[in-house]
């Protein structure tokens, strides 16, 4: 069965598996009770001739199997979804990055090579893809009802949801989280292509890579003023800061994930890089997040610094 919408990704039909089966079992209960019920209302109405004697019995096998059966089936349902989020979770360790972000009201999308579309998500047909996502203004969530997938795309915070899609076609996609006036049209299209009709999608772009778009960025907001080497200023080398571990002025460590280069950016005084002086600009509200991700990107982009054993020196201290 299923329940009339299209299965258009690898989770669709677990999800409708489990959905069907918890709707059995439900209705099963529900009917058992309402029957029993309508019976006794009928035995032990007034005037009839029932027992009323109110001998009491123990049936030990009784009482067991109303325990330990729905105990059994319960605990089942409790493996079997927490088995099925699991692999909800966990995008496999190739799968396509795609980046998100939401705004009033609308879903703007930027693929690995810079190419971006608003309102439309392109995929391909076989190829497991992660979105990457964040909202510039409130709370949005993403919502593709034939993929049976959704995720809540929070303002300040990077989450991920990943699918293979199934099926070539067009999906709708919603926004189901309430985010203002015109919530009810911030709906898009998901098209799935073959994997060649979408590499020469991609490739039909003039875009620049987003690593090239975003040094010019890191130029323009006068970033490498302060970071490029050389600048005369006493600010850290953004070289190999990724994925390494920052000590903080406070004497916390961090790791230098997607969320503390868009903190260090967007809010750099929560988190100051001890041995720096925070004299480092906000750019809350002069940056929008989509900046932030090409900022990130040329970031990544700058590759691993050399490992601290040749230089003696870790990230922070330089
Ligand atoms: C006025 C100089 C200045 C400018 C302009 C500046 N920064 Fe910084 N930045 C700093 C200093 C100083 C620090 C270290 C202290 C701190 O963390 O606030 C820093 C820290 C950082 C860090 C954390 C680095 C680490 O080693 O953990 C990142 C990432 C960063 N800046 C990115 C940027 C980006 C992107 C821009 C442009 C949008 C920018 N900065 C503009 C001075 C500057
Ligand atoms: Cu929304």
């Amino acid at each position: 069965m299923s329940l009339s919408l299209p299965e258009a990704s690898n989770f669709a039909v677990p999800i409708d598996r489990m959905f069907n089966a918890m709707l059995v079992l439900c209705g099963g209960v529900t009917l058992g009770v309402f029957v029993v019920m309508f019976w006794f209302c009928i035995k032990y109405r007034r005037g009839s001739d029932a027992n009323r004697e109110g001998r009491h019995s123990t049936k030990m096998g009784l009482e067991l199997s109303w325990m330990l059966i729905p105990f059994l089936l319960f605990v089942g349902i409790f493996a079997w979804s927490i088995n099925l989020w699991t692999l909800l979770r966990r995008p496999p360790a190739g799968a396509m990055p795609v980046y998100i972000v939401a705004k009033q009201w609308m879903w703007k999308v930027q693929h690995v090579n810079g190419r971006r579309e608003i309102d439309t998500l392109t995929v391909p047909l076989g190829v497991p893809v992660r979105l990457i996502m964040t909202s510039q203004d409130v709370i949005h969530s993403f919502y593709i009802p034939d993929f049976r997938v959704k995720q809540d795309v929070v303002p300040g915070r990077y989450t991920a949801l990943w699918f293979v899609a199934t099926r070539l076609g067009n999906f709708p996609l919603f926004c189901s989280e309430y985010c203002g006036t015109d919530h009810a049209a911030m709906t898009g299209t998901v098209k799935v292509v073959s994997r060649e009709d979408y590499q020469k999608w991609l490739k039909a772009s003039t875009a620049l890579p987003p690593a090239e778009q975003g040094r010019q960025l890191f130029v323009q907001f006068g970033c490498s003023g302060c970071h490029d080497p050389g600048s005369g200023i006493r600010a850290p080398v953004l070289r190999g800061v990724y994925g390494s571990t920052v000590t903080l002025a406070d004497g916390v460590t961090v790791t230098a994930d997607d969320r503390y280069l868009h903190d260090a950016i967007v809010l750099p005084a929560t988190q100051v890089v001890a041995g720096y002086a925070p004299i480092m600009p906000t750019y809350q509200s002069r940056i929008d997040e989509e900046d932030v991700l090409l900022l990130m990107a040329y970031i990544k982009s700058l590759g691993p610094q050399a490992s601290p054993a040749q230089t003696g020196v870790t990230h922070a201290q330089r």
